[in-house]
């Protein structure tokens, strides 16, 4: 039924139409849940894993999960006639640069419509001229420091145009295509394939997806992946490597490799390029040039197959002359390294620590074996405590906490001293039906208690004490300037009740700049009162990130790793967070719900402190 002369939009063009209804509706202070639909809906195409166009030709958007029957029609409108028309309507009511002005960091929606009706600011560029001439400080709750922090955002913004993919959107469609892959090929015809660059080490944003195979059959291959469903654009055909446009409008290059050379290729495609080069550099040292597909002698070593008595054998001194790999393992050896796990190549201290087989063992997902930042219904949550629960023990977990939100944090429904009775009464059900000698599972009852503008926490100190584990965080005035949030932050740091400390910078990546936060002073201060810093698993935030890990470790921290699930399955984000720990060399030692129930629980503050209170 569609136009034919229509151009066809891919899913990341319709996603950004949804989005832009969102952010529309956001501006113009529509109903909140109808916002987020909008939001939900942009998501899901924008991680849809066929291309939007084939889905809603066969007719299947509604069995999409996320796309209910409002959204389905608006994608059948956009795609049979280009438009749809309840986004014509509210386009008509904001000026597009006003909504452009909202992808300025710290603009926010509210931020935008007073620049807009107050002002009359309608672009981003009218936005920079009068944030220069100091016009905007006269708005009422603005200063100089915001027009300093507006100039700001918007340099970041140009910076940002290159468009990169959060690793949680971009790592299930790269296992997507390989599933897809394998399955459109006869078993066996590729012996093995990996992700390789940044995905295989784990960058909190991918460029591209690199993929690596080994075949006999290199053609075949080739002719699979290009003809999978979702490659909407094919930019490189040849009989060995391939690259395709994904639905959402994201590359995906597929090298398909020898056996032999599988070493050199995994190492050279994974990078980075700074370890890359780092590692030729060595290997030139040695008298050999390295590309990707062997170590090549540079002649210096095997000066003497030139003596006389070895004229006439050029065919041994060639096969000499080049190695190949069958693993990476066998390359770093033979350059006298320790094989370098795929998070730690960037060229950041692991060349010389593989030199002396200095490189720590790096914490794995099986390690973790609780979890300490969960929600459930009880705040903004999606399943019961015993539905978390029961997700919680089937993934083999040991132990969970129940951290809902506190009251304080006004855009979710807190949990206060009566809530948490509640919440402990339940606790104690489920509790009672599991074994009690601790060899199977048990729920804990904590909160995620707001750190509040001033540093006071959303509950009081007596209710904090009543809980077992005690996570605090910052979601709002997450813009204030750096002194203010971090002393607001080093109080509920020195708070005896706070155990850890939550997502500390308040990123969402892509999307949210960290807050202006010391992190270096934060870290020294948890180093000290012996609260813990969480590793936030999910691939929105990674916060820490992984060199902030490794400083915090480097500091005297302990860390925690946590899902901070909302609903069962975000518990498989897990792997997000570990990977994030490996990129800051973190060790299963240096993560506290890696221990077992009992010992976890000595290494919280509230544990430790009294115990000096009782030993006194
Ligand atoms: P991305 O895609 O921007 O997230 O980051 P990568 O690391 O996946 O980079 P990509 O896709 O351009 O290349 C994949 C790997 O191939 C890269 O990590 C290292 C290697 N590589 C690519 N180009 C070069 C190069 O010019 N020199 C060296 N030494 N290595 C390269
Ligand atoms: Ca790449
Ligand atoms: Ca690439
Ligand atoms: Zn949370």
């Amino acid at each position: 039924m569609s136009v034919p002369d229509l151009p066809r939009l891919n899913n990341r063009q319709v996603a950004e139409i949804f989005t832009a209804i969102g952010d529309l509706l956001l501006i113009l202070g529509d109903n909140r849940f109808k916002i987020i639909a909008y939001q939900n809906a942009a998501r899901t195409i924008e991680e849809l894993n066929r291309d939007i166009n084939a889905v809603h030709a066969a007719g299947e958007l509604r069995s999409v999960p996320g796309i209910g029957q409002a959204i389905a029609e608006k994608i059948d409108e956009l795609l049979t006639t280009g438009t749809i028309p309840y986004y014509e309507k509210l386009t008509a009511q904001v000026p597009a640069g006003v909504v452009e002005m909202m992808r300025v960091p710290d603009v926010g929606p509210k931020t935008a419509k007073r620049l807009w009706e107050e002002l009359d600011i309608t672009s981003v560029s009218a936005l920079r001229a009068a944030a220069e001439a100091g016009r905007i400080s006269v708005l009422k709750g603005f200063g100089a420091k915001s027009e300093e922090k507006i100039l700001k955002g918007i340099a970041l913004l140009a910076r940002r145009q290159d468009s990169r993919t959060p690793i949680g959107t971009a790592r299930p469609l790269a296992e997507g295509l390989i599933a897809d892959l394998l399955a459109a090929l006869p078993p066996g015809t590729i012996q093995k394939i990996e992700m390789a660059g940044s995905l295989r080490r784990w960058r909190e944003t991918i460029g591209d997806v690199d993929i690596l195979a080994v075949s006999d059959q290199p053609v075949a291959v080739m002719e699979a992946f290009r003809g999978l469903p979702q490659a909407v654009d094919i930019l490189d055909a040849g009989e060995r490597k391939s690259s395709i446009i994904l639905p959402s409008g994201m590359q995906a290059d597929l090298r398909v490799v020898e056996a032999q050379h599988w070493g050199a290729a995994l190492a050279y495609f994974t990078g980075s390029q700074a370890h890359n080069i780092a590692v030729r550099e060595l290997a030139q040292k040695q008298g050999w040039s390295l590309n990707e597909y062997a170590l090549t002698s540079d002649g210096r070593e095997t000066e003497f197959f030139d003596r006389p008595e070895y004229t006439g054998i050029h065919e041994l001194k060639n096969s000499v002359s080049e190695r190949f790999f069958e693993t990476e393992e066998e390359l770093y050896a033979f350059l006298g390294l320790a094989w370098v796990a795929a998070e730690l190549r960037e060229n950041s201290g692991e060349m010389q620590a593989a030199r002396q087989n200095a490189l720590p063992r790096l914490i794995e997902v099986g390690d973790i074996v609780g979890e300490l930042h969960s929600h459930t219904t009880f705040s903004d949550g999606k399943a019961t405590i015993e539905e978390m629960a029961a997700a919680a023990r089937a993934a083999g977990y040991r132990y969970w906490n129940v951290s809902d939100h506190s009251i304080g944090l006004g855009v979710t429904q807190g949990v206060d001293a009566a809530g948490l009775a509640v919440q402990r009464v339940e606790i104690d059900r489920l509790n009672a039906g599991y074994a009690t000698d601790g060899s199977d599972f048990r729920l804990l009852l904590g909160t995620e208690v707001e750190i509040l503008a001033d540093g006071s926490l959303g509950l009081a100190d007596e209710v904090l004490a009543t809980l077992d584990v005690v996570v605090a965080s910052i979601h709002t005035g997450l813009r204030q300037e750096r002194e203010t949030i971090t002393e607001r932050c080093l109080k509920a740091v020195r708070n005896p009740h706070v155990d850890i400390l939550g997502h500390p910078t308040g990123r969402l990546i892509g999307r949210r700049e960290p807050s202006d936060i010391d992190v270096e002073r934060v870290l020294q201060a948890c180093a000290a009162t012996g609260t813990i810093v969480e590793i936030n698993a999910n691939p929105s935030r990674l916060d820490l990130s992984g060199p902030y890990a490794r400083r915090a470790v480097a500091l005297g921290c302990k860390l925690v790793i946590n899902c901070d699930a909302h609903r069962p399955d975000e518990i498989g984000l897990l792997p997000y967070g570990v990977h994030t720990a490996r990129r800051g060399w973190i060790t299963a030692a240096d993560v506290i719900n890696t221990r077992p129930l009992a010992e976890m629980l000595g290494l919280l503050k509230r544990v430790s402190s009294n115990q000096l209170v009782s030993n006194q």
